[in-house]
């Protein structure tokens, strides 16, 4: 294995264009087939060195196809939200996960009923839309409150599953689809908000996760609101 002060001196050197368009497409295929195992080992002018465990190699990467950590940044999170969800509700008493912020406000078990609707109808079949019909077919408006008009009565923990179950597939698909640096910035139609990138609606569903995660954490702290006392006022979560 080259060392990455080595690979300074090899870039230091200079390379043929030949070399480093060979290069660049070595960089294109760990990217390609290896994305979780690369590190930044170094980088100059236009260039950065990764390196590649799996390959035991280092290859340059040119700047713009720095997307594709973008992506993995977002899987590193949307891969964990069920489980931390999971760790976190399932098997707790009911008056944890059914407790609300007040009337027409959402439970525990709602927000997982809307991460579901979720999965179904919004972020892969958003992202489907753009790379299928680009900005001329705007995204199906997404009903937050539908799902509500039918009540479900199924334990929450089966409701975790089906979230665990649809994010999984999900995912897989997103992988499957092989998204290359360049179609981030490829444009859809928002009913509301009007253009927005792929990249933004990755940004989005990786976010949303993390609010729904916080929202879940408000809304048990608060059922404590008055059994903490006056420690209220130093938990911003209760304000
Ligand atoms: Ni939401």
């Amino acid at each position: 294995m080259r060392s990455p002060g080595k690979i300074g001196a090899v870039g230091a050197a200079g390379i043929s264009d030949d070399d480093l368009v060979q290069r660049f497409e070595n960089a294109k295929q760990l990217l390609l087939f290896c994305s979780r195992r690369l590190r930044c080992v170094d980088g100059d002018e236009g260039r950065h060195w990764f390196y590649c465990s799996l390959c035991d190699m280092f290859s340059p990467i040119i700047k713009t196809l720095m997307n594709t950590p973008f992506l993995e940044e977002c899987i590193s999170v949307l891969t964990r939200t069920p489980q931390t969800l999971n760790t976190l509700l399932r098997d707790l008493p009911d008056v944890w996960t059914t407790a609300t912020e007040g009337p027409g406000t959402w439970s525990p078990y709602m927000v997982i009923q809307h991460l579901i609707h979720g999965e179904k109808a919004d972020w892969i079949p958003r992202l489907s839309i753009i790379l299928h019909e680009g900005t001329k077919r705007p995204f199906d408006p997404f009903d937050r409150d539908a799902l509500f008009q039918q009540t479900r009565s199924e334990p929450l923990s089966s409701l975790l599953d089906e979230f665990g179950a649809l994010r999984e597939a999900n995912l897989s698909r997103l992988h499957d689809l092989n998204l290359q640096p360049e179609q981030m910035e490829w444009q859809g139609t928002h009913p509301a908000l009007g253009l927005v990138t792929i990249r933004q609606l990755l940004a989005t569903w990786t976010a949303h996760d993390l609010s729904h995660l916080t929202q879940v954490s408000r809304v048990m702290a608060k059922r404590f609101k008055h059994e903490v006392g006056s420690w209220s006022q130093y938990l911003s979560i209760m304000q």
